[in-house]
């Protein structure tokens, strides 16, 4: 394996280690929740995710703070980075509530009708439809509560407002919903015709479905830690770029990569005829359209130095991932 890969996969292992405490931590509710839903907030939200949306918080943190990096030695960067995780942990729990909430409907029969996640069985199948959509309920309002609640007073209210942008009608739910209206026929009328048209199409959907969380992410990293406008501004170019590396790569993963690697079904987007990269510009041009748009997420840091290396490794890794 490449040095860059067992590098990222390293940075991606700490963020586990210190997320995934605080997310258990923030399902510790009261007698008030009803123990079967909190089953099913427990079993979604602390299923093992690759936690890409809180390394981005996490690390969009760490590059974009106003703060200067220490060069005094590995104890004193430790420290810095310690402070400025905790100060975006609020940010990087929340968004990974809305991300599992999401998944949860989207496995739901009604939507993608999937029976794994994330290498356990969906949430419906392990508990029921109802309780399913009441854990999706759950956890979109806990984020909120979160991020409310945890996130530095002055920033709060900003951040709650582009947390919300993200998961809404222009965003998150509305590309859902055109992406489900393409692959039903509900929108016949639109349908894109040529190449160029199936391309835009595709990108409007994933720039709101999968793109807009991505991008909410970077930005609540840098709102957490009092990041400068052209720090917002260069992090929210990177997460245009990324984001859409990212859907190109899941769309090659989803033709060529393994159940057990993946820990979902593979091979659906096929099955369905649905419009995808691959499917539309085939697997080389797929490729090297990601390749590309990973170098303009690099690109988009330029001047942010040393403390945007995670952010720079990540954009590569995920246009050569397997899982
Ligand atoms: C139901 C409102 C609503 C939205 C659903 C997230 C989503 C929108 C659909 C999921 C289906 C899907 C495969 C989307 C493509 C990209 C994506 C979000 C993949 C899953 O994200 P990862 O790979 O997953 O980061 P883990 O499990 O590692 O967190």
């Amino acid at each position: 394996m490449a040095a860059a890969t067992i590098s990222i996969e390293r940075s991606l292992d700490q963020v586990r280690a210190f997320i995934d405490p605080l997310l258990a931590e923030s399902l510790h509710l009261s007698s008030e929740a009803a123990p079967r839903l909190l089953a099913a907030m427990r079993h979604s939200l602390l299923a093992p995710g690759k936690r890409l949306r809180p390394a981005l918080v996490l690390w969009a943190a760490e590059a974009a703070a106003p703060e200067a990096a220490d060069n005094h030695g590995p104890a004193a960067e430790a420290a810095r980075r310690d402070r400025l995780w905790r100060a975006a942990a609020p940010a990087a729990v929340a968004v990974e509530m809305i991300h599992a909430y999401s998944l949860v409907h989207d496995d739901l029969p009604a939507m993608d009708d999937d029976d794994l996640r994330r290498g356990l069985p969906t949430c419906h199948r392990a508990f029921d439809e109802a309780t399913a959509i009441l854990c999706g309920d759950a956890l979109q309002a806990l984020a909120f509560e979160t991020l409310a609640a945890g996130m530095p007073t002055a920033a709060a209210a900003r951040g709650c407002l582009v947390l919300a942008r993200a998961a809404g009608a222009e965003a998150l739910v509305g590309g859902q919903t055109d992406d489900l209206a393409a692959e039903r026929g509900w929108l016949e009328a639109q349908a894109p015709q040529t190449e160029a048209t199936h391309i835009a199409w595709m990108e409007r959907i994933h720039r709101r479905k999968t793109g807009a969380l991505f991008h909410a992410a970077l930005e609540l990293g840098g709102l957490s830690v009092g990041a400068s406008e052209d720090h917002l501004r260069r992090l929210a170019a990177y997460g245009g770029a990324f984001g859409l590396a990212f859907q190109i790569a899941d769309d090659i993963l989803d033709a060529t990569g393994t159940e057990i690697a993946m820990g979902k079904k593979v091979g659906k987007d096929a099955g369905r005829g649905k419009l995808t990269f691959p499917t539309v510009l085939g697997m080389e041009r797929s490729g090297h359209r990601a390749s590309v748009l990973a170098a303009e997420a690099v690109a988009a840091l330029a001047g942010m130095g040393d403390t945007a290396e995670s952010l720079r490794h990540l954009a590569c890794w995920i246009v050569a991932r397997d899982h």
